[in-house]
């Protein structure tokens, strides 16, 4: 490295660092991590009061991890730390996860680099010194050549736009910022907005202990056994012996868990044999019913209603009202809105204290103090929980909104789609990375791993300007645009655009709609590093003006 790194230097009110991170969840913890080893001072910054991100934030009844789960659910660069942690269950309650982060951030010392309880108000980048600038809520200042924007595809929430919900003077949670204090819902009437997977995880827990639930249900959701067990000593002694081989396939699957991949299609298959893999994907659930689904599954229309029947014929296997059971059917492509995985939330509907009202049979009107009224009539609550999700994937990149080169802001340039080269970079924007943000595969990849991953290719990059003793990279206009439609031409050969999802941004009224996400992760890190290799192609690099930092 040609730079040295930097203490902190009070000069005036503003400190001096060569990298800012925004966010302390999975990602801007490994950034401090990753950029502290190659030698460079971090600062970063949260706006909770500890580490985890979105594990600090959706601590909402049966929050669990919905993926492929625990022990691969996890950073993979300390060996040391994978050989000592002990995962209990394979779908690990939020609880577990937070222990985990809060455990990563004791064992390499995070939080000294970390300003909690601190929002950054702004982010602006400096042309004439070459660096990027950070107001934060209390008034300070910062700055820093390189700037990681690790602020969450799943954390500025999305809270409904209803007439009167701020008139009901209740109790309001939503799932995506629960609070830190005990919710009792004992004795209390509930509504719940949303059947995503945290509407899908929370209300059966919610039932358990409420006088009544009613469930404001827009949109009728595929759900699938989450099977969620004990990890036995045998399976965690198991991974821990194999961790390298394990570890080689977790980088080798296409999304980032240490599966086998195999190539069998709906097409191949008679009705028959559909039908009965189906039952012993149901049977064995958990995610792996996705990972281990035919190929075609979000490809052609005839495979997608195949496995649609089937998940409406158990919905209506379990649920015994019929009516109910109509409401709950879904009509869009199956696994084309995130996968959910639940924990009895369908059988929560044989409950006497569980009702369901259909928002598009029944709109909601408006809210009281006391009560949502819907076309129907009235139904009096105490309390309310919006499990109505995020401004996902660019939401939280929008709402930092950052200041560019020629004083233009983000959200200038995110006017039609989210322009951006690699998932990482945006032009006008030198040295800004964005970690599992547009154009990136992150909500379709392991993202503990996918953060790694990131944060690696940044890291080189970083080196090779340095090394060229360039100040500042940005990319071209041209490779943004072959980016967006490489991105865009990947999911047009799939059934994921069609459905109005938080994946097409279509959840949020006025958002570019378009699918963001980049398909096939093996293949996004292929490409990192064939740009790597090639010595960075579609970048304009500028020479430091400064002499250095
Ligand atoms: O959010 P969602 P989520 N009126 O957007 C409804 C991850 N996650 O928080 O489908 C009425 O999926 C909306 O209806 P519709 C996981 O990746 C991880 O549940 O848009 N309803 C939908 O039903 C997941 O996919 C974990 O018609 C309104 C719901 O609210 C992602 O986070 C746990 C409405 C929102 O569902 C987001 O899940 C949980 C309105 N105005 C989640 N606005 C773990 O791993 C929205 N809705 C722990």
């Amino acid at each position: 490295m040609t730079s040295q790194p930097q203490p902190s230097q009070p000069n005036g009110s503003i400190e001096h660092f060569d990298v800012l991170i925004i966010g302390a969840g999975v990602s801007g913890m490994y950034a401090i991590h990753h950029f502290r080893e190659m030698g460079l001072s971090v600062r970063a910054y949260d706006g909770a009061s500890d580490v985890g991100g979105t594990w600090w934030y959706n601590r909402y009844p049966g929050a669990r991890v919905d993926g492929p789960g625990s022990p691969f659910y996890c950073y993979t660069f300390s060996e040391e730390l994978m050989q000592e942690w002990d995962w209990e269950e394979t779908q690990s309650e939020w609880s577990a996860v937070l222990a985990y982060i809060e455990h990563v951030a004791d064992k390499f010392d995070l939080r000294r680099d970390i300003q909690f309880e601190t929002w950054v108000e702004d982010a602006s980048y400096d042309e004439a010194t070459q660096r990027w600038i950070l107001q934060t809520s209390d008034g300070q200042r910062a700055s820093a050549r390189y700037l990681i924007c690790a602020v969450g595809a799943l954390s500025t929430t999305n809270k409904p736009d209803i007439p009167g919900i701020d008139d009901f003077t209740g109790e309001t949670y939503h799932t995506g910022q629960w609070p830190h204090e005990p919710v009792s819902f004992a004795g209390k009437r509930v509504a719940v907005i949303g059947t995503g997977s945290s509407g899908i995880q929370a209300m059966p827990e919610i039932a358990k202990e409420a006088d009544h639930v009613t469930v404001l249900q827009r949109t009728a959701q595929f759900a699938f056994p989450a099977a969620n067990r004990a990890i036995t000593k045998e399976e965690m002694a198991d991974a821990r012996a194999n961790w390298e081989a394990t570890k080689a396939k977790m980088l080798a699957n296409p999304g980032g868990f240490p599966f086998d991949v195999h190539e069998r299609t709906a097409a191949d298959a008679t009705p028959e044999e559909r039908e009965a893999f189906y039952e012993e994907l149901w049977q064995r659930g958990s995610f792996k019913f996705f990972l281990d689904l035919y190929t075609d599954i979000a490809m052609s229309e005839e495979a997608n209603d195949s496995l649609a029947d089937f998940v409406r014929k158990k919905i209506r296997e379990i649920v015994k009202d019929p009516e109910t059971a109509d409401k709950l059917m879904p009509d869009h492509y199956v696994i084309t809105k995130r996968p959910i995985l639940e924990n009895g939330y369908f059988e929560a509907y044989n409950r006497d204290n569980v009702s369901l009202v259909d928002l598009r049979e029944d709109p909601i009107e408006r809210f009281t103090e006391t009560s949502v009224i819907t076309q129907s009539g009235e139904h009096p609550i105490d309390v309310l929980v919006l499990a109505t999700g995020f401004d996902a994937i660019s939401g939280s990149m929008l709402r930092l909104n950052p200041q560019g080169r020629g004083g233009v802001r983000l959200k200038e340039r995110w006017t039609d789609r989210f322009h951006n080269y690699l998932g990482l970079t945006i032009r006008g924007f030198p040295n800004l990375f964005m970690i599992h943000g547009p154009g990136s595969p992150g909500v379709f990849y392991n993202m503990p791993l996918g953060a790694e991953r990131q944060m690696s290719w940044i890291g080189d990059f970083v080196r090779h300007l340095e090394k060229h003793g360039y100040a500042a990279a940005e990319p071209t206009t041209d490779s943004e645009e072959a980016w967006g439609n490489e991105v865009t031409g990947m999911a047009s050969f799939t059934l994921f655009p069609k459905t109005d999802s938080w994946w097409t941004g279509a959840n949020v009224p006025g958002k570019p709609r378009y699918f963001s996400v980049y398909l096939g992760g093996s293949i996004y890190y292929e490409r990192l590093a064939g740009v790597a290799s090639e010595n960075y192609p579609g970048f304009d690099f500028e020479p430091d003006r400064q002499g250095g930092h």
